[in-house]
């Protein structure tokens, strides 16, 4: 995989987690926002959380479905998204949270041959410091032609890039709005 985040946040390890996995606001304004090349979402307050479920294995999985807005010449309009998240049972509360998610995006071209596979690690540093990493794996579930491949890879990982360079800006920005208000109180 390609490793697009690496950086330590002066934000608890449980703050973060609830902030990139559960509805907040951070996530529905970072949704909203992007209006650029690569895509961005519609109505992020539409998102469709289902809840998470033990497996055999003792981890957790959920869906979460949402329409994201594409600007890319090549797509459609929107595209149907469905992420199947799975968080690790080597997950621990105020340590470490290791969660995947398969995303699906129904609608673009080429859509059957392709899906991503995110991973997130957040780990403890300090009580109010944690580690963020995010790396990204494209699988083919079909081997395309060489020429679809190629078109495939080069859209998939400018998409890719641009999203997480904008998350990494967003998250720069909330840290250092949560330590301002910190030091208030
Ligand atoms: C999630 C991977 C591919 C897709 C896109 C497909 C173009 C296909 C063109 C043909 C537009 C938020 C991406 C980037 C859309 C956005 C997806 C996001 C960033 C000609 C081949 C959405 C993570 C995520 C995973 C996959 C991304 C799509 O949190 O290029």
């Amino acid at each position: 995989g390609r490793q697009h985040i690496n950086e330590v946040y002066r934000i608890s390890v449980d703050k973060l987690y609830d902030i990139l996995f559960n509805k907040s606001q951070f996530m529905s304004d970072f949704m909203e926002q992007r209006r650029f090349s690569g895509y961005y979402p519609l109505h992020s307050y539409d998102v469709v959380y289902h809840p998470w479920k033990k497996d055999e294995a003792g981890h957790q999985t959920r869906e979460i479905m949402y329409t994201i807005s594409l600007s890319n010449p090549l797509a459609p309009k929107t595209a149907a998204v469905t992420e199947t998240q799975t968080l690790y049972k080597a997950s621990q509360e105020s340590e470490c949270y290791i969660i995947d998610a398969e995303v699906i995006t129904h609608d673009v071209p080429y859509h059957d041959y392709f899906y991503t596979l995110n991973r997130y690690m957040l780990t403890r540093v300090a009580k109010n410091k944690c580690r963020l990493r995010i790396s990204t794996e494209l699988r083919f579930r079909k081997q395309p032609w060489g020429l679809v491949k190629g078109l495939i890879e080069k859209n998939f990982w400018s998409g890719l890039e641009e999203n997480f360079r904008h998350l990494e800006m967003e998250l720069a920005k909330l840290e250092e709005v949560m330590n301002e208000a910190g030091q208030l109180s």
